[in-house]
């Protein structure tokens, strides 16, 4: 990977973009990567018109139309949205009648004091959004400070019903809660109305539009063109990310209980992945879902073996892999690595190629594949502008029959030693300015690539400076981050706010959460949220890009950590399970969070424990059973105190186990234990902390054994006795009393 300045024209302006491009992808031999169109940054989504056109949506609200390879200079619509975190313009859908009506479905998070994603119509008047046809089809729900995990996915089914994918707005409990359309598949009319067949026809209207629910962030899914099956991408916690098959109604895929793969006689409700993939480095694993598709197409160039797969990607790893769907497991294979950067939305295209957007290159590829033998030019090279002194660096990348050979030439005349797939020159001068091409050649003949200019420049390129914050600035979630700086240019002098942007990247693990640039000022301030990402491995970086009046840039980037405090988790008896965000924590955990992040702590009540089962009673700090805890400056210990339960022996125990007196006035209490067989036994007196008071042993023999178990003076209350056999812990309540 390297980073480049590649040149576009706006107007008669040529700006030059420094961004990364990526050669180095690895596809099946005859397969490569094409670029369709860049200048598109934070890309989301993209859907195919049946005339071809694609439209590619960017997260600010701007909705773009390929014709042709190209991108057209007019925006479709430009919505104004809130775009902060993962909200933003996310979702496409055309209507299966589009070529006749010429709808079109958005959906885009609502600007606002009442943050809410709406799914709505446009009528489509040649390649521009007609005037005023905005129709709001659902408003759902209000979301909460969290600005992740918004779905977004929106297609239609073979039924003709809109399926729109929708995140929990990070609160996993929205995942289980009918009546919120967080965190569910709905199924919906193309007016929004609740349509026939719904798995849940009565309650709430949040209720009677849920299609699948125990969903987290189901960022993509697809619909397969033929037999109308849908599988669902569900973008996973911590460990694994999930394809299900959310074709028939009513599924619940387990989310925050379960993720990834589970034992299904433990969750009979819940429906497990078609597949799963774990959290990690290397093809095949990653951190984030963020396309599928089915390669299903009418006509398509492509090998047979390919018809009929599932194709899907990740967003941190660059890789494309493919499920064969064709026995009852499905079978991952790889198929493309170290392919460009944040990838998302693969799509298959009308012409039988796959398509996907990356957001690190702001850009839309397709995947082409030509096994012809002569040599084929797939990515031209491109036009540069650039400042004197700087690196001009032209590249070309070609199918056909290997080796290929590279010849540059400048204005016509070869260019001595250039003969690689790129041609690079430091120090870029005036002299330099010309016509360059390259010529491709292997045993089966040549082709000569398109010429592109360099247009070297007098210019210094522009100094940026992050003024605020200083290096070493951390942050306290729920509070704001303020930022300032300043571009000096040495022909331009101090440059004005107008050119000035600024880039806040939220960084998580191995990847980073992009959002749309804040243009044109100075300074300000950005609130960070204290829900959404409870990850500790988080960082907020933000870049400074100032633009001299030539269209050269400079850039500064600082980076701000999160203050962090452990948050400690213990129950007494040790051992039993608490939720932490509604997911299950075997405790005793620690667990180190962003101070100000609010955490849900819950209990799972009753449990069962080597056969004993217990009952949630309180919490040390003395908060409610399900508590919303803002992770504290300082670090902290949380105990959940139960207590045994009695009456349950019935399902654990074959013979019946009596206490008598009970309650009891005297110093001990008689344990009727009936045993089939010679055994010891171990029978405990424990108090409501389970501290254990008194212990006996004593040998049974089989028949009834009326034990005296004699635990002396003891303050009158509630206490257990826990009797230990080798199969069975059973307990029962003693009470004792004056
Ligand atoms: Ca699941
Ligand atoms: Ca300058």
């Amino acid at each position: 990977m390297r980073s480049l300045c590649v040149t576009t024209s706006i107007s008669l302006l040529l700006t030059a973009t420094c961004f990364h491009l990526t050669y180095a992808q690895v596809y099946p031999a005859d397969f490569a990567q094409v670029l369709v169109a860049n200048v598109i940054p934070n890309p989301t989504v993209m859907a195919f018109a049946p005339d071809g056109r694609i439209f590619v949506a960017q997260q600010n609200g701007n909705l773009w139309v390929i014709k042709d390879n190209a991108k057209l200079a007019t925006p479709f619509i430009d919505l104004t949205v809130n775009s902060s975190g993962e909200r933003g313009l996310i979702g496409i859908a055309l209507d299966p009648d589009f070529s006749i009506n010429n709808y079109l479905y958005l959906y885009y998070t609502v600007p606002g004091a009442s943050a809410h994603n709406r799914i709505s119509r446009f009528t489509a008047n040649g390649d521009v959004a007609e005037t005023g046809s905005e129709l709001i089809i659902l408003e759902l729900d209000p979301l909460s400070s969290a600005t992740n995990h918004n779905g977004g996915a929106m297609h239609f089914g073979k039924d003709g019903k809109l399926y729109v994918a929708i995140g929990e707005n990070a609160n996993p409990a929205n995942a289980q809660n009918l009546n919120t359309y967080h965190g569910k598949l709905l199924r919906i009319n193309k007016d929004g109305s609740v349509p026939d067949g719904n798995p849940f026809t009565t309650g709430s209207e949040q209720r009677k539009r849920v299609w699948a629910y125990g969903l987290r962030n189901p960022y993509t899914f697809a619909v397969h063109p033929e037999t109308g099956r849908i599988l669902l991408n569900d973008v996973g916690q911590s460990g694994w990310e999930e394809i299900n098959d959310a074709t028939t109604g009513g599924k619940n895929f387990g989310w925050p209980t379960t993720e990834g793969a589970f034992n299904q006689t433990t969750y009979p409700n819940f429906t497990n992945p078609i597949y799963a993939y774990p959290h990690g480095a290397d093809d095949g694993e990653g951190c984030a879902i963020t396309g599928g598709t089915f390669f299903n197409p009418t006509t398509t160039n492509y090998p047979s073996g390919y018809v009929g797969r599932y194709f899907f990607q990740d967003l941190c790893n660059k890789w494309i892999n493919t499920l064969d769907l064709s026995g009852s497991n499905a079978v991952r294979a790889s198929f493309a690595t170290a392919i460009a950067g944040n990838a998302l939305s693969i799509t298959l295209g009308n012409d039988g190629n796959l398509y996907y957007l990356s957001r690190s290159a702001g850009a839309l590829y397709k995947i082409i594949y030509n096994n012809t033998t002569a040599p084929f030019i797939t990515n031209q090279p491109a036009d540069l502008v650039i400042s004197e002194g700087q690196v001009a660096n032209f590249s070309v990348t070609a199918l056909g029959t290997t080796p290929l050979t590279y010849r540059w030439q400048k204005n016509g005349v070869n260019i001595p030693g250039a003969t690689s797939a790129t041609f690079v020159i430091n120090n870029a001068a005036l002299a330099d300015n010309g016509e360059y091409r390259v010529i491709v050649s292997n045993i089966s003949g040549d082709v000569t690539s398109t010429e592109a200019t360099l247009t070297v420049m007098l210019n210094v390129i522009p100094v940026a400076e992050i003024i605020t914050p200083v290096l070493g600035s951390t942050y306290v979630a729920g509070t704001d981050i303020d930022f300032s700086g300043s571009g000096t240019d040495v022909e331009d002098g101090p440059l004005a706010a107008s050119a000035l942007s600024w880039a806040i990247n939220f960084h998580h693990d191995t990847h980073n959460h992009d959002q749309p640039a804040i243009d044109g000022v100075s300074s300000g301030s950005f609130l960070v949220p204290n829900e959404g990402e409870t990850s500790d491995n988080v960082w907020y970086r933000i870049i400074l890009t100032v633009t001299d009046s030539r269209g050269s840039t400079g850039k500064d980037s600082v980076d701000v950590n999160p203050q962090k405090s452990t948050l400690n988790f213990a129950t007494n008896p040790p051992g039993l399970q608490i939720t932490l965000d509604g997911q299950p924590l075997e405790t005793p955990a620690s667990v180190v969070s962003v101070e100000g992040i609010l955490r849900s702590i819950g209990i799972i009540t009753p449990q069962v424990k080597d056969d004993v089962t217990y009952s949630f009673e309180s919490w040390s700090n003395g908060g409610a059973q399900t508590q919303s805890l803002a992770t504290p400056a300082d670090d902290i210990t949380l105990t959940a105190q139960f207590s045994t339960i009695v009456g349950t022996e019935a399902n654990l125990y074959d013979g019946i186990i009596s206490l008598f007196p009970n309650p009891s006035r005297q110093d001990h209490v008689t344990v009727s234990i009936p045993s089939s067989r010679e055994q010891m036994v171990k029978i405990r007196l424990v108090d409501l902390l389970s501290r254990d008071i008194v212990a006996i042993q004593k040998e049974l023999h089989a028949g009834d054994n009326p034990v005296p178990f004699y635990y002396g003076k003891i303050n009158k209350g509630m206490y257990s006795i826990v009797v230990e056999l080798a199969d069975k812990t059973i307990s029962k309540r003693l009470v004792v009393s004056d």
